[in-house]
């Protein structure tokens, strides 16, 4: 099963992440958006395994306070069949003090094989290609600045069912008092 560990994010920022897919989707010609149910951020991607035991087991050892979350700029993953388009996060202390506890809790399950440097960032689309009359400053100036707090991870399962890109939790772990 293809399994990851992610931050799941609170409703108004599902709304609001969801709005700027739909205006970013209305001035493409192409590509594929993330549904509202689907945003989320990924601190690790583990691939695919055979079970979430391990990842459970590391899970529950991962012992950090929770932190806060805050959006940063929007940027771009280049690629040939068109860009990524997503929204930052503040490489905060407490964030990537979670992501480091957790990454070393996964290497000592085996399972931690990503050499990536961590880029906080959550999707708004896939195979992006923009229509040519595209204002991109109009649309980055009216993504809101978003905060939350962090209070638990949770390990995710990604599955195709019925054609739809699907995650679902298979485990929370709740984070400590800061
Ligand atoms: P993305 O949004 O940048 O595509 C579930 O697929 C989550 O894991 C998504 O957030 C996705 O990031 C991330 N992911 C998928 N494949 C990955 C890979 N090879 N390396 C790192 N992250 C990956």
């Amino acid at each position: 099963m293809r399994l990851f560990i992610a931050v799941d994010l609170p409703e108004p920022w599902k709304d609001a992440l969801d709005q700027a897919a739909r205006r970013l989707a209305a001035g493409s010609r192409q590509g594929t958006f993330t549904r509202r149910e689907n945003f989320h951020l990924t601190l690790a991607f583990l691939g695919e395994l055979p079970g979430p035991e391990a990842a459970v087991r590391a899970l529950e050892q991962v012992r950090v306070p929770g932190f806060s979350l805050t959006t940063a700029p929007p940027g771009r993953f280049p690629g040939g069949r068109g860009t990524l388009w997503w929204v930052g996060l503040e490489p905060a202390p407490g964030l990537l003090a979670a992501r480091e506890a957790l990454v070393r809790a996964l290497d000592g399950q085996g399972l931690w094989m990503d050499p990536k440097p961590f880029l906080p960032h959550l999707t708004l689309g896939r195979q992006v290609r923009l229509r040519e009359d595209f204002d991109a400053a109009a649309w980055e100036a009216a993504l809101p600045r978003l905060t939350c707090r962090v209070d638990r991870l949770t390990l995710m399962r990604s599955q195709r069912i019925q054609g739809r890109l699907t995650y679902g939790p298979l485990y929370r772990r709740r984070l400590g008092k800061p």
